[in-house]
């Protein structure tokens, strides 16, 4: 039999709005470490996500900044690829459901069912926008609930009682894109037997949850879906953005966005395969007969992914087409909340990942997010964990063993792995230990543990160091040179083992390691040999892992993380006139300066402004003396929440341009602007 092949999926996030750190912990990254981790045991794996551009969200979108959607799905397709590739996801392709690919397959499935005669076409009444010319999707319909008397309810369903109710119920309804009163018109759709599938999706869901090891929130949610008993579902929407549904007379219809988006991730298999030159190799991974897929999504996704997607191709496999597997596991995670309180893009609360990313590098915040997994339970991303992360595990355990190993062995040995001589107890201990960390690791990541296996790893750096220490080499360097040497060799061949376990979670520390060590990888399961040999020469050590200073996180939270003042904007999108205006930049004159003791960069600013004097940690010491700018008259943000900076309080921000040596200069104005004049 040939050998086994993995098919990956990633949930394929809406290009109507830029990824955040949300989307990472919830899918992203977990699949990309459980896939690059399958690629170093030598697995035959395929890694698919793309961009979903169809559905009301993208119209939405469209209709608020009053373009095309085409022009929104393009703009965040392009984002959310590169932030990704940032972040460094190693997709084997990133596709998007607006090619032609994917509307031939989509269709393909509508129409396998339809003319099987498995659809149901049903009248429905639904609101009726006259002005606007089209069908109101709910989420454009917004009345007076029936039973409560919220003014806000949605079409079908009360958000403050949880009432569902008949569209027809819903009192002083009001179309959110005219504001008019819609009216109710009658229109057919498409509807797929879920109900159908019913006993055999009950039996999946049983059968491979046991068999695979499912996760319990993913048991829970599907039970509870089945419980309620499946019923018929529209598959086709009044739309004019998305894949026409292709039948006569069905114009100004289309395939409702979940019932293809699911199917893009075969096309984006199919895409993937044309660029490979080999139009069939898709076959291989979706329909062969040694193959298995994984769905890695986050847990809003459960049920399209593990109810609604196989009943699909249970239904398209009942036909005498080639029959496609189904998902054999979907590690669904929790949420991840940001400093306490959910992302929300409507309360401007979190941080988009591409921001992230142009003021920290990647690994770090892979290691915290992959350190503290949503996988059982709701968890939380905070600055004060993020720098701690860095700082005391990265830096000072992992960055700390390794360099302290590699200074060692340049300066006692001419950088060259040392031998190895007569092992003592707390080698073998060691050796050992070492020996069995892949199938450790292994184990916990093969069953979507992937936090625990992380937090394993980042274990074996904190023994390495006590192994480092108990062995003291500083003093064996002058008593016993041959048991220095063994304790070197060891720790060297520790570090390999590290660098190369630790590659699926940070794979540019992991390059710089092996760049360090002057050798390249070998499989997962041979990581732990004694893959250096005596007498190779090693590269001088870099530092791996720079600290991240506390004005650092300070700016970011003021930035990231309090209510009012939080960015949760993309650099590239547009902002309003009013938004900008909650900025005031004000003249302000500095009517005092003095450095900061014990710090290079921060000067401590008294200014003036109207009638008020304010105190200012600037971050310019290397630029400009005190002397030099007192009586200036710059431009400051005047309403900028305090904060404290090396302890001392804060509160406003001088502006000021760096050019690219780093040279700096404040913005100042001259003397005939009256202190406190506002600039816009
Ligand atoms: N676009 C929802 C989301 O971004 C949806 C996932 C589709 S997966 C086929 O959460
Ligand atoms: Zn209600």
């Amino acid at each position: 039999m040939s050998k086994e092949k993995i098919l990956v999926t990633a949930a394929l996030p809406y290009a109507n709005s830029p990824i955040h750190l949300g989307h990472l912990s919830g899918a992203y990254l977990p699949a990309d470490i459980y896939v690059r981790y399958q690629r170093l045991k030598g697995s035959d794996i395929i890694f698919i996500c793309g961009s979903d551009e169809h559905g009301v969200p993208i119209t939405i979108s469209a209709d608020k900044e009053e373009v095309k959607p085409q022009q929104i799905i393009d703009r965040y397709h392009n984002l959310n690829k590169d932030a990704f590739n940032k972040f460094g996801m190693s997709f084997d392709i990133y596709s998007r459901t607006s090619i032609p690919i994917h509307h031939q397959t989509s269709k393909e499935f509508f129409l396998e069912f339809h003319n099987r005669g498995l659809l149901k076409e049903k009248k429905t009444n639904q609101f009726y926008d006259k002005k606007a010319r089209m069908f109101l999707p709910d989420r454009y319909v917004e009345g007076t609930c029936p039973n409560c008397g919220y003014l806000e309810a949605r079409s079908d369903e009360c958000e403050n009682c949880g009432t569902l109710y008949d569209p027809s119920e819903l009192k002083n309804p009001i179309s959110k894109i005219t504001g008019e009163a819609p009216v109710l018109k009658e229109t057919s759709h498409w509807f797929f037997p879920l109900g159908n599938y019913q006993k055999r999706l009950e039996e999946y869901v049983d059968t491979y949850s046991k068999k695979y090891g499912w996760k319990d929130n993913v048991i829970q949610y599907c039970k509870g879906w089945l419980k309620d008993g499946l019923k018929d579902r529209a598959i086709t929407r009044d739309l004019d953005w998305g894949v026409p549904v292709p039948l006569d007379g069905a114009e100004g219809k289309v395939l409702y966005v979940w019932f293809e988006a699911v199917l893009g991730y075969i096309s984006a298999t199919k895409e993937l395969s044309r660029e490979k030159g080999k139009d069939s190799l898709w076959k291989e991974y979706w329909q062969g007969s040694n193959t298995k897929y994984i769905a890695f999504i986050g847990k809003d996704n459960i049920v399209f992914h593990c109810i609604i997607f196989p009943a699909m191709l249970m239904a398209w496999n009942d036909g005498d087409k080639e029959k496609y597997i189904l998902p054999e596991n979907v590690p669904a995670n929790e949420f991840l909340n940001f400093e306490g309180k959910k992302f929300s893009k409507s309360r401007n609360w979190g941080i988009h990942v591409m921001d992230f990313l142009n003021i920290f590098p990647a690994d770090p915040l892979r290691y915290t997010l992959a350190a503290n997994l949503p996988e059982t339970r709701d968890t939380d991303f905070a600055w004060d964990e993020f720098q701690a992360r860095n700082n005391n595990e990265l830096a000072d355990i992992l960055g700390n063993f390794i360099n302290r190993t590699f200074t060692f062995v340049h300066k006692h040995f001419d950088g060259k792995v040392p031998d190895k001589h007569k092992l003592l107890p707390i080698d073998y201990d060691m050796i050992k230990l070492v020996a069995d960390y892949p199938q450790k690791v292994s184990d916990l990541f093969e069953n979507y543990k992937i936090r625990d296996g992380v937090l394993e790893i980042i274990n074996l750096a904190r023994v390495g160091n006590k192994y480092f220490n108990d062995s003291e080499p500083w003093k064996t360097i002058k008593t016993d040179r041959a048991k220095c040497a063994t304790t070197l060799n060891i720790c060297l061949q520790t570090i390999y083992t590290l660098g190369e376990l630790l590659s699926p979670v940070i794979p540019n520390s992991s390059e710089k390691i092996f760049n360090m060590l002057n050798a390249g990888m070998v499989s997962w399961f041979e990581s732990a040999k004694e893959n250096l040999e005596v007498g190779h020469q090693m590269n001088k050590p870099e530092i791996l892992f720079p600290k991240i200073e506390d004005e650092v996180i300070a700016r970011q939270k003021e930035k990231y993380g309090s209510d009012d003042t939080s960015e949760f904007q993309s650099e590239d999108e547009q902002i309003t006139y009013d938004y900008f205006m909650k900025t005031q930049l004000r003249v302000a004159e500095i009517i005092d300066a003095e450095k900061i003791p014990k710090s290079e960069k921060l000067l401590k600013l008294k200014v003036r402004l109207a009638d008020e004097e304010k105190q200012i940690i600037a971050g310019i010491a290397k630029h400009y003396s005190p002397e030099e700018i007192k009586g200036k008259k710059v431009v400051i943000v005047a309403n900028l929440k305090p904060a404290k900076l090396m302890g001392i309080n804060s509160q406003g921000m001088v502006l000021a341009i760096e050019n690219e040596e780093g040279k700096l200069q404040i913005l100042s104005v001259d003397n005939s602007f009256k202190n406190g004049t506002r600039v816009k």
